[in-house]
């Protein structure tokens, strides 16, 4: 009786000491940005009303003038959505302020809008605080209006701009720096002081989440297609590197790295229509559910968070197709993951650190984020198996490393009993897990899994979770031009690159690499009334895309007229879609000619995948 008693009185006061941590970790103010997992990101501008992606700054801010501007309608669609946020793009790259800034002459004070009385970033502000959304403000140093950029003194006015935003509209969650760099109305690029603009962060919002390409909060993942890496790490090294043009390799953005001596995770920042800023001609370009479920998958499930960008039409409001997506969407990830189907199955761990209950295999079934299953230190490659008591179809895994102790987990494989054949069989893998990791896979039915789990320190698991998701419907994407009959007579004068045909097959996923110094001729058979042209950019990662170029009109292709000079694809780079450009007035022309002058990446050759008419 006595020896039972004392092993009972061992077992209570004996303490396990948890997991030391492992490489770099999260502060507290990353774990709880980590955690908010989807927010709405808001472009607007002078942009929405002129139909460009980029502005140039020299666009009269008279045309910002939205006629029913309602930020409680942006709010309560993010609420709705299941959004934890919003962040709004305060100034873009054409400097264009969407309060009334004491350093800026390019605002909403010089718009019709309100008759220049308005404020955006505090009606958006009030409205978040409202909604429970929390607030962040994306702030482009790049400035294309401002008479200073490119000058030492631009890093003041800036600073001067952060720091008006960030002490007059409340709690700022997120501050997203673009990592965009071009010449300023002077002719000049600048070299910003990011130290100064950090400072000026903090000192006003001390928990505030820096974005940029390097951090220090949280990073680019590289691409504006929402695809962050299937390997993804939340550390990375970023000495050396800074934002813009000074970033890490595209890889290291989008994986992250081993044993980076930083912390800073991926955001996934991605629009729900084809551009950034609204335009009409996208209203039928809207991403579907099934398109927004992949996205789900490569971010949130990818351990990113997902910053999905919601463009306010003209009216200043949330275009319906578009809330109505978004509705679709949140009901489409509630179907998917709404009955775990790990409730009330028994787990075996081939190892639980100290056998202390604390540590035990079921802490991953309880929605408890700081319970957690771990193991001893040296037990490096831990299995945990599920016994889910009876059969069941799934389709679905959902994992989630206790991210305070560090990334530590480098790599796991799933497998299942197979009752027919009475043996493991494999199920799928993968590499890394960090705060959370969800795996597709093709439906299987069993009882029992086995995860066997590859670390660099004694993994601490928070929750393991397994769905039967419907599976979408696939949907078409960006369906391609028909090449009408018209265009089949087109002819392509010069150059003779191989593959040229491609650029009027009507054909989006076909496209030439031409060499820089051939121009392209082409050859409309007869003449014809023009508005414009369109050029679709191959979508090839890092394809050298024509970035500015000059375009020509001629009726016999002798005599050459030019109808846009130092023309330029705005954020072709980071986002190659489908550019539209309308000439001033129509032309009566049989022959164009595009000469480019710069090309993504300076390459010596450049790709051109559509090349197409506006008639109308
Ligand atoms: C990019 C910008 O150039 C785009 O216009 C957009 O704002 C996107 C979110 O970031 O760097």
């Amino acid at each position: 009786m006595a020896g039972f008693l004392l092993v009972i009185t061992t077992a209570c006061t004996t303490h396990t000491a948890p997991p030391a941590p492992y490489g770099a970790v999260p502060s507290t103010d990353q774990i709880n940005w980590q955690q908010l997992e989807y927010y709405m990101f808001i472009h607007l501008g002078p942009n929405t009303f002129n139909d460009v992606e980029w502005g140039d700054g020299k666009e009269d801010p008279k045309s910002f003038n939205p006629t029913g501007l309602d930020c409680r309608q942006w709010a309560a669609t993010a609420k709705a959505a299941g959004m934890k946020g919003v962040i709004i793009t305060a100034k873009h790259h054409d400097g264009f302020c969407l309060w009334p800034s004491k350093y800026s002459t390019h605002t909403v004070r010089e718009s019709a809008w309100k008759g220049g009385k308005g404020d955006v970033l505090k009606e958006l502000s009030e409205a978040c605080r409202e909604y429970g959304m929390k607030f962040g403000v994306y702030l482009s140093p790049w400035d294309q209006n401002h008479p200073q950029y490119g000058t030492p003194e631009y890093n003041q006015v800036f600073a001067n701009t952060l720091n008006e935003v960030l002490s007059n509209y409340g709690e700022v969650f997120e501050q997203w720096f673009d990592g965009a760099n071009g010449e300023g109305p002077n002719g000049k690029k600048q070299t910003y002081d990011w130290n100064l603009f950090h400072q000026t962060v903090y000192r006003n919002q001390p928990h505030a989440i820096i974005f940029s390409d390097v951090g220090p909060g949280c990073r680019w993942m590289g691409n504006e297609k929402g695809i962050a890496g299937t390997t993804n790490w939340s550390t990375m090294n970023i000495e050396g590197f800074t934002p813009g043009w000074g970033a890490p390799p595209t890889k290291i953005l989008n994986e992250g790295e081993q044993g980076g001596k930083a912390w800073i995770p991926a955001e996934v920042d991605v629009s729900i229509r084809p551009g950034w800023f609204y335009s009409p001609s996208t209203d039928a370009k809207v991403k579907s559910v099934h398109q927004l479920m992949d996205i789900y998958y490569t971010s949130v499930g990818r351990n990113a968070n997902l910053l999905l960008n919601v463009p306010p039409d003209r009216s200043g409001r949330i275009h319906p197709t578009d809330s109505t997506r978004l509705m679709e969407f949140r009901k489409a990830r509630e179907e998917a993951f709404s009955h775990n189907l790990m409730t009330g199955a028994t787990l075996t761990a081939g190892n639980t650190r100290g056998n202390a209950p604390q540590y035990a295999a079921e802490n991953v079934l309880n929605d408890d984020y700081h319970a957690y299953w771990a193991t001893n230190d040296n037990a490096l490659n831990p299995y945990i198996e599920i016994d889910l008591k009876q059969s069941q179809t799934f389709n679905r895994l959902l994992l989630q490393e206790y991210i305070p102790l560090g990334q530590r987990v480098a790599s796991f494989n799933v497998k299942y009993w197979n009752e027919e054949t009475g043996q493991w069989d494999e199920l799928t893998d993968a590499t890394t897990i960090g705060y959370k990791r969800i795996l597709r896979f093709s439906a299987v039915t069993a009882q029992k899994l086995k995860i066997e789990f590859n670390a660099l320190a004694c993994p601490a698991i928070s929750s393991i979770q397994l769905y039967n998701a419907p599976e979408q419907s696939t949907q078409q994407g960006t369906s391609p031009l028909r090449p009408g009959a018209a265009r089949k007579r087109w002819k392509i004068v010069s150059p003779a690159s191989a593959g040229i045909k491609n650029i009027t097959d009507g054909n989006h996923h076909t496209s030439a690499t031409i060499a820089i110094n051939d121009e392209v001729i082409i050859d409309l058979e007869k003449n014809l009334v023009l508005r414009g042209f369109t050029y679709v950019p191959s979508t090839a990662t890092q394809a050298p895309n024509i970035y500015r170029y000059d375009l020509y009109g001629s009726e016999d292709g002798k005599q050459w007229k030019q109808l846009i000079s130092n023309g330029r694809f705005d954020n072709i780079a980071n986002n190659p879609i489908a550019q539209q450009r309308r000439f001033d007035k129509e032309e009566t022309l049989r022959y164009l000619k595009i000469k480019p002058i710069e090309t993504v990446g300076n390459a010596t050759q450049y790709t051109i995948a559509e090349i197409g008419i506006v008639t109308k």
